[in-house]
């Protein structure tokens, strides 16, 4: 899956990354702010992780809008103790919703471990865009809740795919899998195929010659027939 942790400066973008990564990630930084990406892969209960922290100054648009492209799911990162970034994050929510229409996201109440950070209903206070969205009290530095974060979007985007997903699951290995899969699916050959290619390049599944037929990683099949395995740990 390819997971984009946006938000405002400072907020803990970077140090999300490298949690979820255990530090196996790069930073493209100057002076101690991301100016292009991080980028790290995890592996969450057979599923692989793809993440891409972006750069928080108002400026780099751009590459935010390129790291975004294809994002199956979003982390937004609020600072729960510094008020003063509300209004940023707001900006930065914006620009997120308007990449990414409709792609799942929990926002990460990030810093919980600093006594001056604001519990979560403070935050829906202060921050009434948050209205409608999952939000997980959390700390990048002690790693409080990071797993469980990731896992709740991993489930949210996984109940976005489910209907894909299962026919993944049911049509895997079948000679005229791909046939299977736009009947099943009710779709095209060029959308079947689009949904193979998408998820063939998140490691969820393999296509062999000829694309007739795709077999599911046997890591994951389980988590295709029932996206609930995610949560359980
Ligand atoms: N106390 C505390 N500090 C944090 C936490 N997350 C990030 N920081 C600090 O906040 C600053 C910004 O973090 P960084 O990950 O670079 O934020 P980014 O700009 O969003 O990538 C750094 O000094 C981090 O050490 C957290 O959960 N708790
Ligand atoms: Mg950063």
């Amino acid at each position: 899956m390819k997971i984009i942790v946006t938000g405002p400066y400072e907020s803990g973008k970077s140090l999300i990354v490298n949690h979820i990564t255990d530090g196996q990630c790069i930073n493209i930084e100057r002076r101690g702010t991301t100016i292009a990406m991080d980028h790290g892969m995890a592996n969450v209960g057979g599923l692989s992780v793809f993440l891409f922290g972006t750069p928080g100054l108002l400026r780099f648009r751009t590459i935010r809008k390129i790291l975004s492209e294809g994002a199956d799911g979003i982390i937004f990162a609020v600072d729960s103790a510094d008020p003063e970034s509300d209004a940023r994050a707001k900006l930065f929510f914006r620009e997120i919703a308007f990449f990414l229409p409709g792609v799942p996201c929990v926002v990460a109440a990030n810093k919980q471990d600093l006594p001056e950070a604001r519990p979560v209903d403070q935050l829906r206070n202060n921050m009434t865009f948050l209205a409608g969205q999952a939000v997980i009290p959390c700390s990048a530095k002690t790693g409080e809740n990071v797993d469980r974060l990731l896992r709740t979007l991993l489930f949210l985007t996984m109940m976005q795919w489910s209907g894909v997903f299962s026919k993944f699951a049911e049509h895997s290995g079948a000679k005229d899998g791909l046939k299977r899969l736009m009947k099943g699916l009710n779709v095209g050959r060029e959308q079947a195929v689009g949904y193979l290619r998408r998820f063939e390049l998140r490691k969820l599944l393999e296509v062999q010659i000829g694309d007739e037929r795709f077999e599911v990683k046997d890591t994951v099949r389980a988590l295709l027939e029932n996206p609930n395995l995610i949560m359980a740990r």
